[in-house]
């Protein structure tokens, strides 16, 4: 039977600055979905990728005195390499100065035009450079100097141009029924919210296209005009599921997207205006768009006048990967916002990690190692104390599913974590170590429980944790191509009789070295 697909996709990030903590976030949030539907035997696409034009870029690459490709060469290599260095599980990675997207955005351009959606006018008001952004007069609010700002705080500049504009208007009930679509197609609830009543507000036409710069897809038919960098970019989810050939197996499989994951600064654009000019160009919309909270350094706003910008190479450095990977997803319900400070991550390290999860595995695996002969032991009668646990490790995968679908990636981290320590418990009940002489089998039984529910741990973790969870599996032995969940419960049970490889600590405590040193 053919596999379902899956295709899920993160916002693609601006060249004008290198990655931080904050892309990598998105783009994890996206890996560890991605891994959880392919363990699930899904077909999965994830993509992730670079926002190469505008004016912003254009502005950035001449402060560097670079041209617009050479810079955006440069930055986007360092987005693909961080890609890399997380272990992000990407599919493609688009960038929009390449053909297949400027292909792909004039055809939607001319679906849209040959629909009666565009028309060519004049706009004048107020543009922000550093948002790409167009904002009403009623919408700035005022700065130092009564100078007039951005909501966003970003400067604004007047703007008097020929452009062509998306009927925008014409699509607020279109919109307003696919909010209420089941299942959800914005959240979490309270960004769904906030997008329709900004529909119910009223939508004006939006402009669509600049003349003042250059770098950018020129409009078809007009090359004096480039086209407006949302529109450019929010294509780019069309352009890798093969668009514009509607009838490749391709883009029937993968389109539409399943989720849009993108950070609450750019909800608007992908629940506003994307599912408008989808709906005009008379595509399907996305099943669903989410938007994630954002990070703040220690408390404060991360940005780069001061200077506290978190750089995640140095932090997996630091921490380790899997740390990371762990800590980002754990600690903040996915959703809202979240406070990164150093303090929190070592706690997590040393806790749960260390603690509970490290030292259940290397503790049950060491005693197999060293009182069974380096193999999985013989498993007698279970009590109802073992049973207890394994029910609870064979029929986690449902309840794990349920919050996946609503993208509750800390919820799912955290019942996995219940297993842990319920598995804790079992082990320190039942204490194995006191029946080394009075009696072995009842010790080989507890061991062989315990290992076996460490093996659906990691099974279970491998979507968050992959190295880790590997490293897990490779001393238990349990061959690469059994580690899908269709081998959770029973069906995957470890067999008696199995070596298994010394045992190493997967986790280690993280020790504050004396930073003065
Ligand atoms: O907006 N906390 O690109 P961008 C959490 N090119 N997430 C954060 C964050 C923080 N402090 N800072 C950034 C763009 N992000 C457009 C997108 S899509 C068609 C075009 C993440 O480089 C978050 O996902 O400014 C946010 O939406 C994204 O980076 C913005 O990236």
């Amino acid at each position: 039977m053919a596999k379902a697909a899956f295709y899920i996709t993160t916002p693609i990030y601006y060249v004008n600055d290198i990655p931080h903590i904050g892309h990598a976030y998105t783009t994890l949030a996206c890996d560890v979905i991605a891994r959880f539907k392919r363990l699930d035997g899904y077909d999965v696409m994830f993509l992730t990728g670079t926002d190469e034009h505008g004016q912003k870029v254009e502005k950035s690459a001449a402060a560097k005195n670079k041209n617009p490709q050479e810079f955006c060469d440069e930055v986007s290599g360092r987005f693909r390499e961080l890609a890399r260095f997380m272990n992000f599980s990407n599919d493609d990675f688009i960038r929009t100065t390449e053909q297949r997207h400027k292909i792909s955005c004039q055809a939607l351009w001319r679906q849209l035009e040959d629909s009666g959606n565009i028309y060519l006018d004049k706009y004048s008001g107020w543009y922000s450079v550093r948002d790409e952004a167009y904002y009403a007069e009623n919408e700035l609010v005022p700065g130092e100097n009564g100078q007039k700002l951005a909501p966003t705080g970003a400067a604004v500049e007047w703007v008097e141009e020929e452009s062509y504009f998306f009927k925008l208007s014409a699509w607020a009930d279109d919109l307003l029924k696919w909010y209420q679509t089941v299942p959800a197609t914005v959240l979490p609830v309270s960004r769904r919210n906030e997008v329709s009543s900004f529909v119910k507000g009223g939508l004006r036409d939006l402009s669509i296209s600049r003349t003042s710069f250059s770098w950018g897809i020129p409009v078809p038919g007009n090359d004096k005009h480039i086209m407006y960098v949302w529109i450019d970019a929010l294509a780019n989810y069309l352009t890798a599921a093969g668009y514009p050939d509607v009838d490749s197996d391709r883009f029937r499989k993968f389109w539409p997207a399943d989720i849009h994951m993108v950070g609450k600064d750019i909800l608007r654009f992908h629940a506003v205006y994307w599912p408008a000019f989808l709906m005009a160009a008379g595509i399907e919309p996305p099943k669903r768009v989410f938007a994630h909270g954002w990070w703040t350094n220690e408390g404060r706003k991360i940005s780069k006048s001061l200077g506290n910008v978190i750089d995640p190479f140095a932090i997996v450095e630091e921490f380790g990967l899997d740390q990371v990977r762990y800590f980002l997803m754990r600690e903040v319900p996915f959703g809202k916002d979240g406070d990164f400070s150093r303090h929190a991550m070592i706690a997590r390290i040393n806790s749960d990690l260390a603690n509970d999860l490290g030292n259940l595995a290397q503790r049950s695996l060491s005693m197999i190692f060293k009182n069974c002969d380096h193999r999985i032991p013989e498993c007698g009668d279970l009590t109802p104390e073992d049973q207890a646990i394994l029910v609870k490790a064979d029929t986690l995968l449902a309840n794990l599913r349920e919050l996946m679908d609503c993208q509750k990636i800390n919820r799912t981290v955290e019942v996995i974590w219940k297993l842990v320590s319920d598995c804790n418990g079992y082990f320190a009940g039942q204490a194995p170590w006191t029946l080394k002489t009075s009696d072995p089998a009842r010790m080989a039984t507890v061991l062989y429980v315990t290992a076996e529910v460490v093996r659906q741990i990691a099974i279970l973790t491998s979507f968050i944790m992959p190295d880790s969870a590997a490293k897990l599996l490779d001393q238990l032995n349990v061959d690469a191509d059994q580690r899908g969940f269709d081998q959770l419960g029973p069906v995957g049970r470890l067999t008696p009789g199995t070596m298994i490889d010394k045992p190493e600590g997967v986790f280690p405590r993280y020790v504050e070295k004396d930073r003065d040193q």
